[in-house]
């Protein structure tokens, strides 16, 4: 196979030049060559087949114990010039950037297929999504791609109709973890990524392209690339909202994208889009618009069973890839949280021992075709995408930020979103745990400089009337003896429902300094495991902690300089004008 493409057959022949592998092989995405890959693997020991009875199709494989969350130390955007990637990334100057990268990927394919791989983020009629084509050695990459995103022969048609196409380069190198770097050069549409075969690294659609370069892309083009989960809500009466739903990695998108209603809200019905990334354009009536440009999951594994997740424990019982979880003696998958079954061998694939850690990576994943999600709404492939009526932020914070509350109104949600904090988790190597600005959840994927990037948000609403709702949620929330005040999972349908409510002007709130709460008793506790009391201080505010708050959010956004919209440190002092 090859291409008419003139620039991609050119691309390909100079990375080969370079990368010297044995063979080059052009992924079309069937069943066959998805099955031969899969064939290839287990034969190398790379993939081990898990028990083909109870997980039929499923496959284990274990990543580098080095290599097994992003590195955002290691990840670098190389434009130009330094403030344009701004204090929230690692630069590199460009040229640097490319001989230091070409140097590693110099013969790093001898011996080594080539797998060239063209994609296509969004549905494939769609005229919001975008094409790409990863060259990369590592076969597990390829067939991730083929469960995340529409890969192969389709995506290269479009590609030679449009002509257009962003670059990803990937190669595993040896795994040395000095010598891994995943770099960027946004304004030629270009990823070079060597030296990891994990996730966000290695699967250079989704953060790579489908946020880091799609970010600066949309800033470019007037849309806007998002880490955010779409999910669609029908309620007993028939009344459709879709909801997007931005938030850290491993802090639950999947979850809530894939939400199960409880007894008590029996008649509802939760659909999903997406459950990582939205790509938001306006229409010609100002609606927002959002398309899902994945088609699978990489969700993490521990804490899915039956009552936190049955869509999703449901869903990865057959044609599965998992990475790093740990195996029974019966060789089926096994990890903390399951809620049955021991681990024999851990995710390093020795004899299970507790204390080696945790039996499955506490980032351990599976890679899962949307198309096998009970909850899977057609909708998903809608060309057109779909309207959102609400845009909710939120993190991880033990202390401090309510249940929920919404924005004032779109300029005072810019900042909402632009003073998120969560704590840190196992999905990036690092400390665990410690609370950081996350704005947007896009502190590891805006692809510029964020005072630009909230410009860039601001921008929408003088363009358009029609917006959504902004609001802020906490499922985290903690007592002093560190327990959950908030059983979160399918009760988190509670708080959409207020959510909703706003959106269609059917209930009030009461009105704070930080935004619009709801009173207690407008959250619909029946059947919920949560108290009065707790309810309470979900909803409370403290001023003197909310006076702390702003002074550090305020030290924050100045860190942008003369980037920072005046507007969003207008909105800052009226909300401390409000705290008093
Ligand atoms: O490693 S990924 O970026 O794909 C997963 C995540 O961190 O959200
Ligand atoms: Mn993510």
């Amino acid at each position: 196979m090859t291409t008419s493409n003139a620039a991609l057959r050119r691309w390909v022949e100079e990375t080969a030049a370079l990368t010297k592998p044995a063979s080059i092989h052009w992924c079309d995405g069937s069943d066959g060559e998805y099955r031969a890959l899969l064939d290839l693997m287990l034969g190398r020991g790379d993939l081990i087949r898990l028990n083909p009875e109870t997980y039929p199709n499923c496959y284990l494989h274990r990543s580098d114990p080095t290599d097994v969350a992003r590195v955002e130390h290691l990840t670098f955007v190389c434009t130009p010039d330094k403030a344009t990637a701004g204090p929230n990334n690692n630069w590199l100057e460009p040229g640097e950037a490319h001989r230091r990268m070409d140097g590693l990927f110099a013969g790093c394919m001898q011996g080594r297929t080539m797998y060239v791989v063209p994609y296509c983020m969004g549905p494939i009629d769609s005229p919001y999504a975008r094409c790409g084509v990863e060259i990369t050695d590592s076969a597990y990459v390829a067939v991730n791609m083929r469960l995340m995103t529409r890969m192969g022969r389709a995506a290269l048609e479009r590609i030679e109709r449009e002509g257009r196409f962003v670059r990803g380069l990937h190669s595993t190198g040896d795994l040395n973890p000095d010598r891994r770097f995943i770099t960027h050069f946004p304004d030629e549409l270009l990823i070079k990524s060597f030296g990891s075969g994990y996730g966000g690294n290695a699967l250079l659609g989704k953060k790579c392209h489908a946020l880091r370069i799609a970010s600066w892309q949309a800033a470019d083009e007037g849309w806007l690339a998002e880490h955010m989960l779409i999910v669609e809500l029908e309620s007993p009466a028939g009344e459709r909202h879709y909801v997007a739903a931005a938030f850290p990695s491993a802090c639950g998108k999947t979850n809530l994208a894939m939400l199960i209603p409880p007894e008590s809200l029996a008649g509802w019905k939760v659909r999903t889009i997406g459950d990582d990334i939205a790509w938001l354009h306006l229409d010609a009536e100002g609606t927002l618009r959002a398309i899902n440009p994945e088609s699978g999951y990489f969700g993490v594994v521990p804490g899915t069973n039956p009552d936190t997740n049955r869509n999703a424990f449901d869903m990865i019982r057959r044609d599965t890839i998992f990475t790093n979880v740990a195996v029974t003696a019966d060789n089926e998958p096994w990890w903390e949280g399951k809620g049955h079954g021991t681990p024999a061998i851990d995710w390093q694939g020795r004899p299970y021992d507790p204390a080696n850690g945790p039996a499955a990576h506490p980032n351990s994943r599976f890679t899962v075709t949307a198309r096998q999600n009970p909850s899977y709404s057609p909708m998903a492939d809608d060309p057109a995408g779909v309207p959102i009526s609400a845009i909710i932020f939120g993190g991880r914070r033990r202390e401090l930020a309510p249940l929920v509350y919404q924005a004032k109104d779109w300029q005072h949600g810019v900042l909402v979103g632009a003073s998120v904090a969560s704590e840190t988790t196992a999905a990036a190597t690092g400390k665990v745990g410690v609370t950081r600005r996350d704005p947007m959840a896009m502190k590891p994927f805006c692809g510029y400089n964020f005072g630009d990037y909230w410009r860039h948000w601001l921008s929408f609403g003088e363009r358009s009337d029609r917006l959504p709702a902004i609001f802020h949620v906490n499922w985290f929330r903690q007592d002093d003896q560190g327990r959950f005040l908030w059983p979160g999972f399918g009760d988190n349908l509670r708080v959409l429902r207020w959510i909703i409510d706003r959106v269609e002007g059917r209930v009030g709130a009461r009105e704070t300094a930080i935004g619009h709460l709801p009173r207690p008793e407008d959250i619909d506790l029946n059947g919920a495991d949560v108290s009065a009391d707790a309810l309470k201080a979900l909803l409370a505010v403290e001023p003197a902690s909310w006076r702390t708050e702003m002074e550090s959010i305020e030290s924050y956004l100045q860190e942008y300089g003369n980037r920072l919209p005046d507007v969003l440190l207008e909105q800052h002092r009226a909300v401390v004008r409000a705290l008093g």
